[in-house]
């Protein structure tokens, strides 16, 4: 394109495409050095990307799902068992008695493993217990269901620990066998009671004892699930850290119900060379502000690209994240574009950001091509191959190909030894005493299990500084944080505003889906859930249209009111990624509202540079 932002392009051979940003990246590494390229990506298909990145000499790699989504999670439970859930979590759903879901609303939240444990676990009578100020899917299965207010689970957390430990029902051999720092951690949350949390999470006292009771009785295999998308509110490190010591009171890591120890296959990384050491750190974190980020914040990258601190960064490669809707605050990266030397984008539709991009690259789909092997850590240890069912019906070409190409005109053919994909994977694949012609018959292969609880012989290692599960951290005092979580108060809403809560409708992903004629035909629009009683007052019923107004002066497309006493009147809810904003996505645009849209407001994990997303207020404008 010409000109950034108004989806017009010209469509160039591969060749041209690839030769203009090579040749813009030299440029860029001439300029200001290789640390001024940065990579986005989400996804396994960013792999081989992220390899040419690496041998030009980055180390800005970035995903949305660190800062914008499991990142927090993953910091609270290292902070306190040393390693993080995973992903694929290694929640032992379908054995659990009883199982508490902190908003994480599992069926309209479609990971699939989890979804069908999560069946099997209610088919087999556990307790189910949901915390949700909208009464989600999840929430209908539910035993106990808690309305709570929105961003006060952390003093519901504190009550629910302050029980087990007050009235004896905690694990007592586990957390004395495992445990550190618990005297001085059951001193702090002594003042938490039940009739404390009351005032700050409207769920009743009684409530709180009967649901910490039934955890007790059902322990070790109560799972408190750790959730996924946690970049809530600012403090959510230290709520998922809230979240591991209660499953640390109930004994449930490492055992049946609880959280099982993964294992993965072994399968050998294709041999290359060395990739060069960059003579700068990564731009993301500078001064190391955020001490406990143990990712890449995208947030951090966008803010070095607008301020040039700790040094510039020229030019982004887009791998399947269409940053203008996972990243809060729409302007603040489309103002860091516009301080670029080079945006290109790789996706298979012509999404927002795509329609800000120097140069689009189209992807053939994931039905079309060969990925990189898939090797998780995973309850049973496998490889999984992803291969090409249909052809690509135009020009696209798959990531290998893009990235083995581009990296030819950078020069930097070393690093791709192999001619084809083929090539590459049945190399790997030997490595593991398999072959690729055997996968292609299989699809998947499976190793030997390991054990999966400590009691079936799983090491019950703890890689913390104090080798032990810690109750009290002495890593967060040391770096000024609480050691044991603390509850803090969310901001109000004005009077007149509402908390603007999303989430997951089961047939689309995120951004990506809104044009697929199946899918649209299944959930065409997302609508804005409205408290029933709230919906009176405004004298609002369900199909009306209304817009939202930001406290920043923003204002939503025009959106259905679902009036419903599924929800508090304190916030409203919608799915997120319908209201596109890219005229090219013509079946889409304009379809529904934006949360990103709205999202120009975010709070800052202190502790590891989270976005938390939930702090936006809107008021509602009626529409004739
Ligand atoms: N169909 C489908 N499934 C998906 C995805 C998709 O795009 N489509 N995306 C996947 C990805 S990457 C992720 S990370 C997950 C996200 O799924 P989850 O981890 O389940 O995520 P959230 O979006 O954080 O949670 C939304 C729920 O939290 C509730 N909630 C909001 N604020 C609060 C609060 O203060 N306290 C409590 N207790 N609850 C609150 C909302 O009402 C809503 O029910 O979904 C995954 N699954
Ligand atoms: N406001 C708001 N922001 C959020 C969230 C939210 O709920 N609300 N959720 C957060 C979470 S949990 C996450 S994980 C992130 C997710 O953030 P993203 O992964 O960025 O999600 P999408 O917005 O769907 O963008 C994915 C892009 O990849 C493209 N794509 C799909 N398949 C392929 C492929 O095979 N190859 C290539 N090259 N491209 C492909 C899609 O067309 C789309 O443009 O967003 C986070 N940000
Ligand atoms: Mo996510």
């Amino acid at each position: 394109t010409k000109n950034r932002g108004e989806e017009q392009w010209t469509a160039v051979t591969w060749d041209e495409a690839l030769g203009y940003i090579a040749e813009r990246m030299e440029a860029i590494k001439t300029e200001h050095g290789p640390e001024s390229m940065a990579l986005f990506r989400h996804g396994v298909g960013g792999k081989f990307l992220q390899h040419v990145m690496k041998a030009y000499g980055s180390p800005n790699i970035a995903a949305p799902s660190y800062a914008q989504c499991r990142g927090p999670r993953d910091v609270g439970f290292e902070l306190t068992f040393g390693e993080d859930v995973g992903s694929p979590e290694r929640t032992d759903i379908r054995n659990s008695r009883c199982l508490v879901l902190i908003g994480s609303h599992l069926g309209e939240n479609m990971h699939n493993t989890q979804v069908q444990e999560f069946a099997d676990a209610v088919g087999a009578g556990a307790s189910i217990i949901v915390v949700d100020p909208r009464m989600s899917v999840a929430a209908s299965k539910a035993r106990w269901y808690l309305p709570i207010k929105p961003g006060t689970d952390n003093a519901l957390l504190l009550a629910w620990m302050n029980v087990l430990v007050n009235e004896g029902l905690y694990d007592k051999d586990y957390v004395s066998e495992y445990g550190f720092g618990f005297e001085a951690f059951k001193a702090e949350i002594a003042r938490y009671t039940p009739e404390w949390a009351y005032t700050r999470t409207t769920i009743p006292p009684d409530v709180i004892r009967e649901t910490a009771r039934e955890m007790a009785r059902k322990s070790p295999a109560t799972l408190v699930h750790p959730g996924r998308r946690v970049a809530w509110y600012g403090d959510d490190a230290q709520r998922s850290r809230a979240i591991a010591l209660l499953n640390a009171l109930l004994g449930s890591w490492g055992r049946k119900g609880g959280f099982y120890a993964p294992t993965s296959m072994d399968v050998p990384g294709y041999p290359y060379p060395d990739y060069p050491k960059p003579a700068r750190g990564k731009a993301d974190n500078p001064g190391h502000k955020y001490p406990f980020a143990s990712g890449t914040l995208s947030t951090g990258i966008r803010d070095a690209t607008l301020t040039g601190d700790p040094y510039p960064v020229k030019g982004w490669m887009v791998y399947a994240t269409n940053l203008l809707k996972a990243l809060p605050n729409q302007e603040e990266t489309l103002n860091a574009i516009r301080a670029l030397d080079l945006l290109v984008v790789v996706d298979v539709i012509p999404s927002e950001i795509a329609g800000w991009a120097d140069v689009v690259l189209p992807q053939s789909i994931y039905l079309e091509r060969y990925d990189d092997l898939h090797v998780p850590w995973f309850r049973e240890p496998f490889v999984g191959l992803r291969q090409p069912v249909v052809e690509s019906p135009h020009d696209q070409k798959p990531n290998w190909w893009i990235a083995r190409n581009l990296a030819s005109k950078l020069g930097l053919e070393r690093y791709f030894p192999w001619k084809n994909m083929e090539e590459y994977l049945d190399t790997r694949l030997k490595g593991a005493g398999t072959s690729l012609a055997e996968m292609k018959q299989k699809g998947i292969l499976t190793g030997r299990p390991a054990p999966l609880y400590f009691d079936q012989g799983s090491p019950a290692e703890f890689p913390t500084p104090s080798g032990k599960i810690e109750f009290y951290s002495l890593q967060l005092k040391e770096a000024g944080f609480d050691p044991v979580p603390k509850f803090r108060p969310p901001t109000e809403p004005p009077p007149g505003h509402f908390r603007l809560l999303f989430g997951r409708a089961p047939v689309h992903s995120f951004s990506k889906t809104q044009t697929n004629p199946l899918l649209a035909e299944m959930k065409r629009t997302n609508e804005l859930w409205l408290n029933a009683a709230v919906a009176r007052r405004y004298d609002l019923k369900s199909g009306d249209w209304v817009r939202l107004r930001n406290e920043d002066g923003i204002v939503s497309n025009r959106i259905q009111v679902k009036a419903t006493q599924r929800i508090r009147g304190d916030c409203v809810y919608m799915v997120h990624g319908f209201g596109h904003q890219a005229r090219a996505l013509r079946s889409a645009f304009g379809i529904g509202a934006s949360d990103a849209h709205l999202i120009t407001r975010y709070e800052k994990d202190a502790v590891m540079g989270g976005d938390g997303m939930n702090v936006t207020f809107v008021s509602l404008e009626l529409e004739a």
